[in-house]
């Protein structure tokens, strides 16, 4: 629910601001929490307030923030990393009239995009997303909250396909035959997952969970200042990150594209996602995990395809949709991205060789 003007002016006196209050205007970004941009005459700040029908512990995002940013203050003071702004009492959630909120400073000269359009963006936005992991390194991992439980457990969400091959819609699982029929002819994918659990040259780091493009905030000159949302930070494997790359910064049509005949792999993206995430992780990484880079992307795309599958097979309970078949539609899609990536595989490797 959108909160009321009058209710953000009142959350807006829990804070301690300089200058008068001037205006609170949406901002049309994001599908999952509701943004609003505070105007005062002194400064100007972003309002969020939590979508807890996704985030059901809202106090474990704030936690993490506040543990992330304390230790990033202390151990690392010259990187940049945008906090919230506490309130009067030192918090930095407000819980008010069933909703949850936070505020931030407005980064100025700051912007963000929608759509990925040059390879040194690509650049940019990997760098950033390891620069996040690098300076978290000294983190203790282990006492961040989970706030979406299992979301990159892939073992779990093959499982949950399972489940829909037996208790789905009926009529739907006889129409996806041939998409169903291609992800279990794919299951290795997991079974490498699994693998790579049990791996001890595979780290748990830091990890923001959520690369799309927009998460990063840029400056007038296209450089990258820091990345933003940290609403999924969780122990994670540096596999979500580069896989979630892989799958939304390389092919020129997002998920939604009908034509699969534009959906291709653009190497020079490749290279700079590589050069942009590697260039910050290189010390941190080992050699193993360096050999899954092209499989990260494999994992990534084949649980996004799992996931639209699963939701459309159970009758489009998760996934927002505007038409019918919308998540048959996105399957098909990040299908067909996974066999252009596949195709792709031998030039990518060559391309990454040192
Ligand atoms: C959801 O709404 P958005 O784009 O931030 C989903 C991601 C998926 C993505 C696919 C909490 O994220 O995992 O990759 O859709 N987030 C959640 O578009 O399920
Ligand atoms: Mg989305």
């Amino acid at each position: 629910m959108p909160a009321t003007e009058e209710l953000l002016q009142e959350i807006i006196q829990h804070y301690d601001l300089p200058g008068e209050q001037l205006q609170i205007l949406p901002l049309e970004k994001g599908l999952i929490n509701h943004t609003w941009k505070v105007s005062r005459s002194q400064g100007e700040y972003i309002l969020q307030k939590i979508n807890t029908h996704i985030f059901k512990s809202p106090e474990s995002i704030a936690y993490n923030i506040k543990n992330i940013g304390t230790y990033l203050t202390r151990h690392h003071p010259r990187y940049f990393f945008v906090r919230p702004v506490p309130d009067r009492n030192g918090n930095e959630m407000i819980h008010e009239q069933e909703g949850y909120y936070r505020l931030f400073p407005y980064v100025t000269d700051s912007r963000t995009l929608d759509v990925l359009q040059s390879p040194q963006q690509a650049f940019e936005a990997a760098r950033q997303f390891g620069l996040f992991t690098f300076h978290c390194q000294g983190f203790p991992v282990d006492t961040l909250k989970i706030t979406l439980e299992d979301f990159h457990n892939l073992t779990l969400r093959y499982q949950q396909f399972s489940q829909a091959l037996a208790s789905g819609v009926p009529e739907r699982i006889r129409e996806s035959k041939d998409l169903i029929d291609y992800m279990v002819s794919q299951r290795s994918i997991v079974d490498i997952y699994e693998s790579i659990k049990a791996n001890p040259a595979f780290q748990v780091r830091v990890t923001h969970h959520d690369t799309k493009i927009s998460n990063v905030l840029f400056n007038s000159r296209g450089k990258g200042l820091c990345v933003i949302d940290l609403d999924t930070v969780m122990p994670g494997y540096f596999i979500s990150y580069v896989g979630d790359m892989i799958r939304t910064y390389l092919s020129p049509v997002s998920e939604e594209e009908g034509d699969l005949s534009k959906i291709v792999i653009r190497e020079e993206f490749f290279l700079a996602v590589w050069k942009g995430y590697i260039g910050a992780m290189e010390d941190l990484l080992s050699q193993e995990e360096k050999e899954f880079f092209l499989y990260s992307g494999k994992f990534m795309i084949y649980m996004q395809a799992l996931r639209f599958l699963t939701d459309y097979l159970n009758g489009d309970s998760y996934y927002k949709i505007t038409y019918k078949d919308q998540n048959l539609l996105r399957t098909r899609n990040q299908i067909t991205l996974l066999q252009q990536l596949l195709y792709k595989e031998p030039a990518l490797k060559a391309l990454i060789s040192t």
